[in-house]
């Protein structure tokens, strides 16, 4: 009977408890894990509450203190005011003057009478507003915020952090996008690598070629399952969607806001086809084609021998650049078959005509694939852009500058480092996250139909610098990405259950120094679910050892 009173009392303290203003207590313990975070003694601690107010030092840091508040307005329930002056106290100060030479470096000191936000630009800042708003736990409702004193200095590892997305496979709209930057945002990942263009769908508008997106961005239906030759089963459900140029730069100036630069991706010479099916005299044989329906390689691909690819390639680089600031621009490269060009008089004819014949830097055929690479790379370099691409560029000889991204494992970027190319790290068996997330594949949504089951634990495990790299050679490791191909990822919200949590792990290989502890992790994982809770994320609990919700078939409306 007194136990039943005393559960009774227990469940109305926490039925009233926020509206009474309960305190919850902030840990700094987050994802990825800050370099040092000394604790002040004999300070009082500072409080979160309704009345604390963000002071917007300057204009550059407008946009990071409304970011700010709307992220404790989705914590906590309540939205901080902004001002540019300095009240008494109980607020939240946004610089960014700290003297650190890595621009993305933070420091954070917790006062009782305010937080001290500083970063070494207006992205230090923002980093550092994800480390106080990832301290906060995520189910803490409509409560006050306690902060203990502290000092918290931090910078990255690497400076390119990347999360690669493919809406050419399947077509996310622009509010899905959104909800994916501000996924990486939550993850301090500084580059969205987006991936537009492919043989099943042309998801960018360009005015000069309007037919990539009249005819390119529709296919006639999709095959189902994991198909292969033999499977001629396909659904003949029209499909597409293209973003029309409005919609990428609204979409690039969302990004920059969160400080994360979007790399567009052209795939060149070959995924191709839906370019083929638009302008069929862009390819070997003149078709007709058709935007693909299938999954897997392609044997159409761009006809390196036909004068007119170039002036296309110009045209699509040109409005790219004009849409995307970016300072690199991925032009693909990736399994781009030969049987076409084998065959074809015209590329037989521009082979003859640039003299390449088979020798240490590949086959006649690999060297034609890098004069289209090196005509992109030259167009792009004149207009102050570095090239990417996929880890085949190594194959018939790379243009001096190029960044060379390694996916069939990492010997690519590995050669690449030793060749004195700056490389990026996204080896398929850690960092495909199309690849099921656990050995009992039954129990998966369907996964790419190649590859090993990558773990949270195993992205975690991934150590970006390939051995015996001198220090010169391991500088040219920029950086490390996750790939996320979406063949067989038609929602959002299946996205991210594929994303989530394993772009935690990532965030921690990309961010941190730390010498790795998975179990200390694991709890500094489980506090940020509690905030992909408070998002509204879908995501897998593997890692977490609990039953995972059904994720297929389900959608998301943006927030
Ligand atoms: C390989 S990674 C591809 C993609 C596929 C992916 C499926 C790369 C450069 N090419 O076209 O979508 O495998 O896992």
């Amino acid at each position: 009977m007194k136990f039943i009173h005393l559960l009774a009392a227990a469940m109305a303290i926490s039925a009233v408890s926020c509206s009474e203003r309960v305190k919850v207590t902030a840990d700094y313990q987050v994802v990825p894990l800050p370099q040092t975070i000394t604790e002040t003694a004999g300070e009082q601690a500072f409080v979160l509450n309704p009345d604390t107010r963000i002071v917007a030092t300057d204009s550059s840091m407008t946009s990071n203190a409304e970011l700010l508040a709307g992220y404790i307005a989705r914590m906590n329930g309540f939205t901080p005011e902004i001002t540019s002056d300095t009240p008494g106290d109980n607020y939240i100060i946004l610089n960014a003057n700290l003297d650190n030479v890595n621009k993305e470096a933070y420091e954070i000191n917790v006062s009782s009478s305010h937080i001290a936000i500083n970063g070494a630009s207006p992205a230090g800042t923002f980093y550092g507003i994800q480390t106080i708003r990832k301290s906060i736990p995520g189910n803490s409702g409509n409560c006050d915020v306690v902060f203990s004193p502290a000092t918290i200095s931090d910078a990255p590892r690497f400076s390119y952090r990347g999360a690669h997305f493919d809406s050419s496979r399947h077509f996310f709209d622009a509010d899905s996008i959104k909800i994916f930057i501000d996924m990486l945002a939550l993850h301090n990942i500084n580059h969205m690598h987006w991936h537009l263009t492919d043989d099943q769908g042309w998801r960018v508008e360009i005015n000069r070629r309007p037919e990539l997106t009249r005819t390119g961005s529709m296919r006639a239906g999709t095959i189902i399952g994991h198909g292969g030759p033999d499977n001629n089963s396909f659904d003949s459900i029209p499909y597409g969607g293209y973003y029309t140029q409005e919609q990428i730069r609204d979409i690039v100036d969302y990004a920059s806001r969160r400080h994360i630069t979007i790399v567009p991706e052209i795939d060149l010479p070959g995924h191709m086809q839906a370019a083929l099916a638009s302008y069929p005299e862009l390819g070997c044989t003149g078709g007709p084609y058709e935007v693909w329906q299938r999954w897997g390689i392609s044997d159409d691909v761009l006809c390196a021998g036909n004068d007119s690819i170039y002036a296309f390639i110009d045209d699509v680089l040109d409005e790219i650049t004009e849409l995307f600031p970016s300072e690199y621009i991925h032009i693909g490269g990736d399994e781009c078959p030969k049987v076409r060009w084998e065959k074809c008089p015209k590329c037989q004819a521009r082979i003859r005509q640039l003299g390449l014949r088979d020798n240490e830097h590949g086959t006649a055929e690999q060297q034609l694939q890098s004069h289209v690479m090196r005509h992109a790379t030259e167009f792009l370099t004149q207009r102050g852009r570095k090239v990417i691409g996929w880890d085949e560029i190594l194959e018939g000889g790379i243009t001096p500058d190029a960044i060379v991204m390694s996916w069939r494992g990492t010997e690519g970027g590995k050669a690449a480092a030793e060749a004195g190319h700056d490389a990026i790290m996204t080896p398929s068996q850690y960092l495909y996250f199309d690849f099921v997330q656990s050995d009992d594949r039954e129990s998966e949504p369907l996964g790419a139909s190649w590859g090993d089951p990558v773990t949270v634990e195993l992205v975690y495990s991934y150590e970006p610098v390939p051995e015996n790299l001198t220090p010169e050679q391991a500088a040219h490791i920029i950086g490390v990405q996750a790939n996320l191909w979406t063949e067989y990822v038609p929602t959002m919200r299946h996205a991210q259950y594929m994303e989530l949590p394993r772009l935690g792990a990532l965030a921690e290989v990309q961010w941190s120094n730390a010498a790795k502890d998975y179990p200390a992790f694991l709890q500094r994982l489980k506090r940020l679910a509690s905030i992909y809770d408070a998002e509204g994320y879908n995501y897998a609990r593997h890692a977490f050892e609990t039953k995972n919700e059904d994720c297929a078939n389900e959608t998301q409306t943006a927030q």
